[in-house]
Parts: C-alpha cells; structure tokens; sequence
C-alpha cells in the first residue's frame, strides 16, 4: 500500500511548494506582529502635548538615506520648483482675483478663505485683505505689494541672523556647538547630516552627538550621514541618558579641537517624563565643558505642520530660548506661508531652509528669495 503513495518527483516539488508557502506566511505574520508592537509602544509613550504622531514618516525615516542627485538644479531654481506647491494652491489664485482692476466686496470671502489655506495667522490675513484692493488699484504688479507686505513682517526679526552661520572661518575659540530640537518626523536628523556635510565641504572639522537614543534606528540613520560626510559621531547605547551623549560629544570636540558640535535631540522619550524638561537639561549639561554651549539652539519645523507649528514654536521658545528655526519640507505643503507667522510672532528668525531630501535641498533661507519663490514674482534660475 504504502510503496503505492510513494511520490513521484512532480509530488515532491508540490510537497516543496508547500512547504515555501508555509514558511513565507509565517514569516509575514512574525513580521506583522513586530511591527504593530512598534506601533503600539510609540503610541503608548506619547506624553508629550507638543509631539506629532506620525508613524508613516517615521517608518519612513528609520530606513532613511540621502537621496542620490538627479538632475543639477541651481538653489534658487531647487527651491522655485519646491515652492510650486505653495505657489500654485494659494498664491495663483490670490494673484488672479487681485489683477482684475476693480476688487470686488464679494471677493473678500474667497480671498481669506485660500489665505487661511496658506496658513498665514488670522492677524495677518485680516491685515493683508484690508490692503488687497488697494493693491489692485495702485500702479505697479500686486504681487511685488504683496510680497513688500509680508516682507515687512519679518524682516525685522530676519536682519538678526549672523553671517558666521553660513560661512565657516576657523578660529580659536574653540567649537561652536549648535542643538537642533524640533517633534518627532521634522527632519532633524536628515537637517544634521546635511549641515555636517556642508560644514565638512568647507573645510571644517565636524563632531556629531547622537543624543536620540529613543531608537537605535535614529542612531544608525545620523551615522548614515556621518559616515558619508566622513565626521565624526558620538553616540551611546539604546536608551542611554541623552544629557549624557551630549556631554560626551561637546567633550570629544573639545578634545580633538572641532569647529563645530552638532547635537541631535530626541522628538519624543522613552519614559512619561516632559521633552521639554529633558532638553533643557542636556542643554544645561553642555554648558559645564564649554560654558557658553550650546551657542545656537535651532528648531527644526515641518512647513507642513502650517498652524500648529507656530504652537510648537512658542512651547520650544519657552523652555530653550531658541536663536533660530530651521523650516525643512517646503516641498510638498501648501503651508510653507505659515513661516512668515511664525517668525512674526517669536521674533525668532529662519537660518535655513529644507526643500528636499537630499544634500543639496538644504540652503541659507533668504526672505527676497523665499517670497519671489513663495509668490512666483520672478525666478532667477541661472
Ligand atoms: N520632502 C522633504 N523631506 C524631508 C525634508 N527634510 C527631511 N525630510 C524627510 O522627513 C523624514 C523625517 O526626517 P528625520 O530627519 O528623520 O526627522 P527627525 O525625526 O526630526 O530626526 C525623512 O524621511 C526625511 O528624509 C525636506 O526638506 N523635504
Ligand atoms: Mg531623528
């Protein structure tokens, strides 16, 4: 009996068919299972008011790596084209209604409701649509009025910004060390490695301080850059005390005589204690190896965000004393407007600005060029 089931060769390639089958769903439900638990434990461990959950950008980020170069595109013409959204969805339509000669009553309603759109503060759009018609009225382009507008809104606030950010010269101060803080997903890291890589490219010599220890995948995504910029990082184990890599990496650069110490910070914590507690204290513990550091405290903010980044803004302003923003993912949101309310209100100005992922995305925030480009008013592509 048995010797007349015994399988022929096509049976045993079914019987291994199987078997893959098996093998590969049980693998997927492992996984699976896995990566809900991830899910589950950020979830669990949101305390903070101030933090984002946004798993997607997260997932996103842990796997992250510079994007390679696609086509060589000048500054002004890498942040015209990562404007566009911004442009087409808000500032097109405004430039349409206020050309025709006569602004209409009617036309208020359907003006501020896309301004809202572009995440302007209600302060600001009241203001800007008491001026519209006289805009449309007036000799000249109404864009330029327009732009002179929102320019005078923080313009103030901008002509603060120190050239020594963007130009290295070495000197013998000793590092200057900068903190990036900024909500979980808001381009801090990807914000770190390009700068370390520009500051390298200038001839300068880069520590990294790893202080997210909140994931080891936030650890292994800044090495990534690390290692390509060819810095140096200092970094701890998984849920190592961040006060504590950041007192090691301002030591390090220190020691081996750096120009710059770039601290990395985490968006959320491991346990339920306050985000803005415990950066307050790595910021304080810096300051016992070089007692003026962290010399910039910068915050990292996701245009995207629009509104509520303002909110953001304000809860990290009180507790660190921000000396500048840094506005990443201009590219894609509609809402990159929301910078100039921002600014207005904290008084605190943009150093630099993000439109891409890459490198190259990243660049000096120039309020002419960022409004020409906000409002399509000119491009100066070349
Ligand atoms: N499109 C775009 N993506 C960006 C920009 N800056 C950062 N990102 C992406 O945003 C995601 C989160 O960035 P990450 O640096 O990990 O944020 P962190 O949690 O604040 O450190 C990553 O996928 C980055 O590649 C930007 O200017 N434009
Ligand atoms: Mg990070």
């Amino acid at each position: 009996m048995l010797s007349n089931i015994a399988a022929s060769p096509v049976d045993y390639a079914a019987i291994a068919a199987i078997f893959v089958l098996i093998a590969t769903t049980f693998g997927n439900i492992i996984l699976a299972h896995k990566k809900s638990n991830k899910t589950k434990i950020t979830k669990e461990d949101d305390s903070q008011s101030v933090e984002i959950k946004d798993d997607a950008a997260l997932e996103k980020s842990e796997s992250v790596e510079p994007v390679p170069l696609k086509e060589e595109l000048s500054w002004n013409a890498r942040l015209f084209k990562g404007m566009a959204r911004t442009r087409n969805d808000v500032w097109a339509k405004v430039s349409n209604i206020i050309s025709g000669n006569n602004l209409a009553e009617e036309m208020r309603d359907e003006l501020e409701e896309i301004l809202f759109t572009a995440d302007l503060s209600p302060a600001i759009v009241d203001e800007l649509l008491d001026e519209l018609p006289k805009f449309s009225q007036e000799e000249g382009e109404p864009l330029v009025k327009v732009k002179e507008f929102l320019q005078s809104k923080v313009s103030s606030a901008q002509q603060n910004v120190k050239k020594e950010f963007y130009e290295f010269s070495p000197n013998s101060n000793g590092p200057k060390v900068i903190m990036i803080v900024g909500v979980n997903g808001a381009g801090k890291t990807t914000t770190i490695g390009k700068l370390a890589t520009k500051y390298k490219a200038q001839g300068a010599k880069v520590v990294v301080g790893a202080c997210d220890t909140f994931r080891a995948a936030a650890v292994e995504q800044l090495e990534v850059w690390c290692k390509r910029a060819d810095v140096e990082m200092v970094r701890a184990e998984e849920g190592a005390d961040p006060s504590g890599v950041a007192f090691d990496a301002v030591a390090k650069a220190k020691e081996i005589n750096a120009d710059y110490c770039i601290i990395d910070t985490a968006g959320r914590l491991h346990t339920k204690s306050n985000l803005m507690d415990e950066l307050a204290k790595t910021k304080k513990v810096m300051s016992k190896v070089i007692p003026d550091a962290p010399h910039e405290t910068l915050l990292v903010l996701d245009a995207i965000t629009g509104q509520n980044a303002l909110r953001q803004a304000e809860e990290f302003n009180k507790s660190l004393q921000l000396s500048g923003l840094i506005f990443t993912k201009c590219d894609g949101s509609a809402k990159a407007g929301s910078a100039v309310s921002i600014v207005q209100n904290l008084g605190v100005p943009i150093i630099y600005i993000g439109v891409g992922e890459n490198v190259e995305d990243l660049d000096i925030f120039d309020l002419d060029a960022y409004l020409n480009a906000l409002l399509g008013i000119e491009s100066k592509l070349a």
